[in-house]
């Protein structure tokens, strides 16, 4: 089996899904943060040999680099219970991943971002004037993930999969965005859920 490196900044929670797949299948990473907020992932030697996009998270697998969370999630639960046998649920569980990438992260983790590590003063004009579309966008994300498990435990048929852990990553910590989760009751229990997993490990 290669060696498995996560090049990280913990607090991501794009970093944290790939660490929480890891967790329940029992698999060991490496880990190397670098601190984004000073810009690590931007210097020459990291895009040349780590990713060109100059952004974590990056999963190394031997000497070859995986970036995007989502598809290091698929490396490492690739014949793991956390994919579906199931081809259509296989299918749905993609379908709640691209769900998660196009209108979750992209507002709720945003959010969180700009206004737990940024800084409400430091945001740009052009940031600021993006908070309201972003706030509905976000909000409208979750009341559909909350109507989803107000009929099922799981994303995806009847047991945790990547489609869980992708949108747990950010969904959890979406009060730093100013988002209220006590509106979204399907949602707190299926936190909850996720929580009592085996080997579930916490967000640092
Ligand atoms: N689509 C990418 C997003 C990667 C991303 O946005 N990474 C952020 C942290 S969560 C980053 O590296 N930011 C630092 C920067 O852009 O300089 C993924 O899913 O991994």
């Amino acid at each position: 089996m290669d060696k498995l490196i996560l090049h990280e900044y913990a607090a991501s929670g794009n970093c944290y899904k790939i660490r929480l797949t890891a967790a329940l299948l029992g698999i060991l990473m490496e880990r190397v943060e670098y601190d984004i907020m000073k810009g690590e992932t931007r210097t020459p030697q990291f895009r040349t040999h780590i990713n060109p996009l100059g952004r974590i998270p990056v999963l190394q697998v031997g000497s070859r680099f995986l970036p995007e969370s989502n598809a290091a999630c698929c490396y490492l639960a690739d014949g793991s219970s956390l994919i579906p046998a199931d081809r259509f649920q296989r299918a749905d569980m993609l379908r709640w991943m691209f769900f998660e990438r196009y209108h979750h992260e992209p507002n709720v983790a945003t959010l969180r971002f700009w206004l737990a590590f940024v800084g409400i003063d430091a945001l740009s004009e052009l940031q600021r004037s993006q908070m309201p579309a972003k706030r509905l966008a976000g909000e409208a994300a979750l009341q559909a993930m909350d109507d989803h498990l107000a009929l099922v435990d799981w994303f995806v048929g009847d047991s945790v999969s990547l489609a869980d852990i992708a949108l747990y990553a950010y969904t959890h910590v979406a009060e730093g965005g100013g988002f209220d989760l006590s509106l979204y009751p399907a949602i707190q229990a299926w936190l909850a859920r996720v929580e009592t997993l085996p080997r579930f490990v916490a967000m640092e």
